[in-house]
């Protein structure tokens, strides 16, 4: 069953035109951004014409370009506004039959109605050579127009019949006999056409006429007529047919002529349309408030990442004679490969890496390198100051040596705390000193969500118990960036800056009444500090969850 229409179509739009009390108007436009300026004029209805839509695909107005190239033009026009287009189709590119394919892809477009001139496939402009172009039999004519009113779908749908007779010199009575035959084979209007300068047999022919049905003229030649004379005819639709080609065109060549010979724009700037404005027709706002309500938010993601460290406290001298501690193979793999990895694997792209002790041997595509020069004097917070610029308005600061099971970054980045970090709640003993985590609840892994705000970082042991440890990671976004930047200027002026490191900087944005929340996870991380860590840290990167597996 067919369903109703639930508003009223564009096609009834267009045959209330036909209807109207009025004289009406059709302006051409030939393509989606004419259409929209045409609706934007205020015209009520478009004409879509075959000679500027062949003109602007830049073929002649012989049937050159093929109907489903028009067709599929007309949908770009008809998406591009609201009021009704009447489509020049021409002679219904073929017989009955065509004409029925033709309507009912036209009305799936969302085109209002469609006139068909009585000549024959291929046709010709009517203003060339119009007195030697052949008519088609009235009779056959007559079919074509049955096949169409029968087909279509939408009882509103509009079918002109385009009376050429004046045109091929065939005289005023014949185009009398076939506008009649038309009328009676159920054309909703009838178009008479002429290319003399003057009206007259327009008028004449619509005198005759005498309102049998609505008339529709298109004055391309016969300009200077004053409208009021049409008005006075009762002639129901004036079509002005090819008007914002031409003006385009003029436009254009005058354009390019003068940028060519000037070789600046400078002189032309002001006389186009802005930018802006061709962004304003093609409803640019639209797609910004749609990306607004459905299109997930891109963050621009950094990462700091400080590897400046030879990391030659706990044994891994030997190893790390030639390259910083991040660079050490597991696996075959540096770690600091593996961490780069996990950043863009969660699309943290703008990756800086601190380098300092053996920062040649830091050799990675992807990653932007900043020199911590005085590395070898220096700790944590000259790394992390070094790279200041690098802090964008959201950023994961890491440690170069830490290797994880990538749900630990995908929450953290999750989280919509202005700072955030990650604590491991599963306190594997440590022998060595470690950054212990005071926070303001224990891990109740029971819960999925928990607040908790960090309270303290020490590598000490302190009188109470710890409720995890800080993995060496943490994030800090919006005003979260904002007052690490700030922190990092206020410790920056204490005499033992050069020694702090990142705990420092927790305690410190802690102390200033900063909340840092807490993201807990439990184990699935370690950081490589000895060469039993770099044992484990293969088995890690194997997947193997190994008892030392914090
Ligand atoms: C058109 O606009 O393509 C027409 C009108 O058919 S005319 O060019 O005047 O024949
Ligand atoms: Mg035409």
């Amino acid at each position: 069953m067919d369903r109703l229409p639930t508003q009223p179509t564009k096609a009834a739009a267009l045959r209330a035109l036909l209807n109207s009390s009025e004289l009406e108007f059709l302006m051409e436009a030939h393509n989606g951004i004419s259409a929209r300026i045409v609706e934007e004029a205020g015209f009520k209805g478009i004409w879509a014409s075959g000679l500027t839509l062949s003109a602007q695909f830049g073929v002649r107005d012989n049937n050159e370009a093929s109907w489903t190239q028009v067709v599929d033009m007309l949908e770009f026009m008809s998406d591009a506004s609201r009021v009704p287009i009447l489509v020049d189709g021409d002679t219904g590119y073929g017989d009955f039959n065509n004409m029925r394919r033709l309507v009912q892809k036209l009305e799936q477009r969302g085109i209002a109605g469609v006139c068909i001139e009585d000549k024959l496939f291929p046709k010709s402009n009517s203003f060339i050579n119009g007195h030697r172009q052949p008519l088609a039999d009235v009779a056959e004519f007559q079919g074509k127009i049955r096949a169409g009113k029968d087909s279509q779908k939408d009882p509103a749908f509009v079918i002109v019949a385009r009376v050429e007779a004046l045109i091929a010199g065939w005289g005023l009575d014949e185009a009398l006999r076939r506008a009649e035959a038309y009328h009676q084979a159920g054309a909703d209007a009838i178009l008479i056409h002429s290319k003399k300068s003057s009206a007259d047999e327009i008028l004449a022919f619509s005198r005759e006429w005498a309102g049998r049905s609505p008339l529709v003229i298109v004055p391309t030649k016969y300009y200077s007529t004053p409208t009021d004379v049409f008005r006075a005819a009762g002639i129901r639709i004036v079509i002005w047919a090819n008007h914002t080609l031409r003006a385009a065109v003029l436009a254009m060549q005058e354009l390019t002529r003068e940028i060519h010979a000037t070789q600046t724009l400078v002189n032309v700037e002001d006389r186009i349309a802005p930018v802006n404005e061709i962004f304003r027709l093609q409803s640019a706002e639209e797609l910004l408030a749609a990306e607004r309500q459905y299109a997930t938010v891109k963050r621009n993601l950094s990462a700091l990442v400080l590897a400046a460290s030879r990391g030659e406290d706990e044994g891994l001298g030997m190893l790390t004679e030639d390259r910083p501690k991040a660079m050490l193979p597991v696996a075959g793999r540096p770690l600091l490969q593996r961490l780069v990895d996990e950043f863009k694997r969660q699309s943290v792209n703008n990756i800086t890496v601190v380098a300092g002790y053996k920062a040649q041997a830091i050799d990675m595509a992807g990653i932007e390198i900043v020199h911590n020069r005085s590395h070898a004097e220096s700790g944590e917070l000259v790394s992390l100051a070094c790279a200041r610029d690098a802090i964008g308005e959201d950023t994961v600061v890491s440690y170069g040596d830490l290797l994880f099971r990538s749900y630990i970054l995908r929450d953290l980045l999750e989280s919509r705390a202005e700072v955030a970090v990650v604590v491991d709640s599963s306190l594997a003993p440590v022998a060595r000193r470690c950054d212990l985590a005071y926070c303001s609840a224990p891990d109740d892994r029971s819960m999925f969500h928990q607040e908790v705000r960090l309270l303290r970082v020490n590598a000490r042991p302190g009188p109470d118990a710890a409720n995890g440890r800080w993995i060496g990671m943490l994030r800090v976004q919006g005003a979260g960036r904002r007052w690490l930047l700030r922190a990092l200027d206020a410790l920056g002026e204490r005499p033992d800056f050069p020694q702090l490191g990142l705990p420092d900087l927790l305690n410190h944005l802690i102390d200033s009444g900063h909340p840092v929340q807490v993201l807990y996870v439990n184990g699935h991380w370690l950081d490589v500090n000895n060469p039993d860590d770099l044992r484990r840290a293969v088995d890690f990167a194997h997947g193997i969850s190994s008892a030392g597996e914090r």
